[in-house]
């Protein structure tokens, strides 16, 4: 299976990601370490040098396997739920702009925060309705692009709704589209699944991309979430994407990157050989 690791030029101290800085200096960094490929989180791709970021791909031999987009809605407010259209029209305009930069780099896209709140609408049928009209819309450019959209299920604490696989897995279902698959990540995981990797297998050829972070969404190793139940449910339906490492930057950007490698591929390995 293959590792990736986040990165952004600047992020908070409480933000889950790891590498910081240059895109350049960072990709080199991941791939030094070991890491098959970086995922890049940024709030407006307008804002990024994909030329330059090619080039620091090749020259490092990994790609940009995801794209993440929730810094869009932390720094700019926009969801594609939004009570005020203008803002969603935004929203949209944003998650199409994420697709070109997704396709130029064959990098699939994250909908995770910019999904928005159910809380923000008159409703919840409201919302359900205009996530699927947003979400129509970019998996229409989506597949004529070629790139792949993923929906991630978010802990409660942070998005009023979509929580589980099971409720994610009915939502993409109704938009019959290879191009909309299931984003899971083992912190919100273990949070809101009754059984993590019966839930896993359940979701099957479904599962678009998976994050890693351990219970206390430091790297994993650092807290009490089983891992190795999720690799052997991963391994169980063939999941043949990326792990990425989406976790606290913590105790240093660079330890953590390290410490979740080296945890990630012992266990992976162990796996590998049962
Ligand atoms: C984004 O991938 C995520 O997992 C959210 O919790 C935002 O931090
Ligand atoms: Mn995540």
């Amino acid at each position: 299976m293959k590792l990736a690791i986040t990165m952004a030029n600047q992020a908070t101290p409480q933000a889950p990601l790891v590498l910081r800085g240059q895109y350049s200096e960072s990709i080199r960094l991941a791939a030094q370490i070991g890491y098959d490929a970086v995922e890049l989180h940024v709030a407006d791709p307008s804002q990024v040098d994909a030329a330059g970021l090619e080039k620091a791909c090749a020259a490092s031999g990994i790609p940009v396997s995801s794209i993440g987009t929730g810094l869009a809605f932390v720094r700019e407010g926009l969801t594609l739920t939004s009570r005020d259209e203008a803002v969603r029209r935004r929203a949209i305009a944003r998650l199409k702009a994420f697709v070109d930069l997704g396709s130029q780099l064959q990098s699939l896209v994250i909908i995770g925060l910019i999904k928005g709140q159910a809380g923000d609408c008159a409703n919840r049928a409201t919302y359900d309705r205009l996530l699927t009209e947003a979400l129509a819309e970019c998996i229409s450019t989506a597949s004529q692009h070629g790139v792949t959209l993923v929906l991630e299920a978010l802990n409660h604490y942070e998005c009023d709704c979509l929580n589980t696989i099971d409720e994610c897995l009915r939502f993409i279902e109704t938009f019959h589209s290879k191009h909309l698959k299931l984003h899971i990540d083992t912190y919100h995981m273990n949070i809101e699944e009754d059984r993590i990797g019966r839930n896993i297998q359940a979701a099957g050829a479904h599962i678009g991309h998976v994050h890693l972070a351990d219970s206390n969404r430091w790297s994993p190793g650092s807290g009490h979430y089983d891992f190795a139940e999720t690799i052997r449910a991963l391994k169980a339906v063939r999941y043949a994407g990326v792990l990425s490492v989406e976790c606290l930057a913590l105790p240093t950007p660079q330890q953590a990157a390290r410490s979740a490698y080296q945890f990630m591929r012992n266990l992976i390995a162990a796996a590998d050989s049962i």
